[in-house]
């Protein structure tokens, strides 16, 4: 019997107040409105990203349905949704693109402006939510809101993909691989021949080294505190390991020491404000460039000698590796099918839906890459 136009009971994980484990509960989904999507969730990651909000470093308003790398099938479709249709496998998008707006339509940018990947306000665009647990709205996340058996989502935050695409993989392709790879292609257009240094090699850090590797870097120093994390790196393309642990004096002078003078590319891929400056600093002085991939807490503040810029430097960031996402996202499914880069590293857990929490633990112990979780 179809579920269209009726509100949907369903599972999901939500998250009842900051610093909280997620609750397995039921909620009810309504359906979409004008311009919306439902989407069946089949598989979700779990990225850092989420982990901040549960940690409150990002600010999102609770309680609420985070989640935002993920893979699903449409429902159904409110009035007017011409770009996807029931039945349909589907990316939702945690930066939207309308198509129309100045930042849409300039070919540089990928921050949509009607749509912003920043609105906090935990709503749909035109101002109320589709969740309701206990009788009470629950607030959404990044556009999103994938830890569910069923999100709404604004038609411009969902992409059709290929339909023969497996969902427990692509789902990275919501956001950790086209994240740091794009980061790296797109964002820096890394050089061949060139030298990059990542800090941070977790999923989204080795998207970035991914990148590096297949716009011909000829060195990738991987930097982590973590040194189980160093295997998986070399694999994937990191041609020296470092540990600032390792070392007495800053993490910036050995990585200019190593290169003398500085990595061409630098990637902050962490989310701390000391990484971002050691980043900067670390990249060559007249001509080097470090990108901002991670998200520092809400409201922080980093604190950087100007001279670094003045010299030559180029500091820039980088959400979504710079894709304009509804675009974007078919196509890397596309060259996922064609074989042309492989997500397999990437997974190195996967689990029921159910033991989220349990996914979670094994991102904050650092045991985990990613975690898909099923459904
Ligand atoms: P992760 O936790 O899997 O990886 C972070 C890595 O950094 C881990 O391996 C840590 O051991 C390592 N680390 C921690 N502290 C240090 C330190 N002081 N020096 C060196 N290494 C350290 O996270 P992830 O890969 O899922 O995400 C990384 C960041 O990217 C995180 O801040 C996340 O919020 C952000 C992100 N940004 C976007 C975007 O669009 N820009 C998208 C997705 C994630
Ligand atoms: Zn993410
Ligand atoms: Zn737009």
């Amino acid at each position: 019997m179809s579920t269209a136009g009726k509100v949907i009971k369903c599972k999901a994980a939500v998250c009842l107040e900051v610093k909280k484990p997620f609750s397995i509960v039921e909620i009810e989904v309504a359906p979409p409105k004008a311009h919306e999507v439902r989407i069946k969730i089949l598989a979700t990651g779990i990225c850092r990203t989420d982990d901040h909000a549960v940690s409150g470093s990002l600010y999102t308003p609770f309680p609420t349905i985070l989640g935002h790398e993920a893979a699903g099938v449409v429902e159904s479709v409110g009035e007017g949704v011409t770009s996807v249709k029931p039945g349909d496998k589907v990316i939702p998008l945690f930066v939207p693109q309308c198509g129309e707006c100045s930042s849409c339509l300039h070919p540089k940018a990928n921050l949509c402006s009607r749509h912003s990947f920043a609105d906090v306000s935990g709503m749909m665009p035109e101002g109320t939510s589709r969740f309701t647990y206990k009788g009470k709205p629950l607030h959404r996340f990044a556009s999103t809101s994938t830890f569910t058996e069923y999100t709404v989502v604004h038609e411009s935050a969902v992409a059709k993909i290929d339909a023969a695409a497996p969902p427990e993989k692509v789902c990275l392709i919501g956001c950790g691989f086209s994240t740091g790879y794009g980061s790296a292609i797109k964002t820096a257009q890394v050089e061949p021949g060139s030298t990059c240094a990542v800090f941070g090699l977790g999923g989204v850090g080795l998207s970035v080294v991914m990148g590096c590797k297949a716009a011909g870097a000829s060195r990738i120093i991987g930097v982590d505190i973590n040194k189980d994390k160093f295997a998986k790196a070399k694999e994937l393309g990191v041609t020296d390991c470092v540990n600032p642990k390792d070392f007495d004096k800053p993490i910036q002078d050995v990585l200019v020491e190593m290169t003398k003078g500085g990595a061409d590319y630098t990637f902050e891929v962490i989310g701390h404000t000391e990484t971002m400056a050691a980043a900067l600093a670390a990249c060559q002085m007249n001509y080097g460039t470090s990108v901002i991939v991670g998200v520092a807490p809400t409201s922080s503040k980093v604190s950087f000698d100007p001279m670094l810029l003045f010299t030559g430097r180029t500091w820039k960031g980088s959400v979504f590796g710079g894709w304009k996402a509804k675009e974007a996202v078919p196509k890397l499914v596309s060259d996922f099918m064609a074989k042309k880069f492989t997500l397999d590293p990437l997974i190195t857990h996967t689990l029921p839906f159910d033991k989220i929490n349990e996914g979670f633990e094994l991102l904050r112990t650092g045991k985990s890459i990613r975690t898909v979780l099923l459904f």
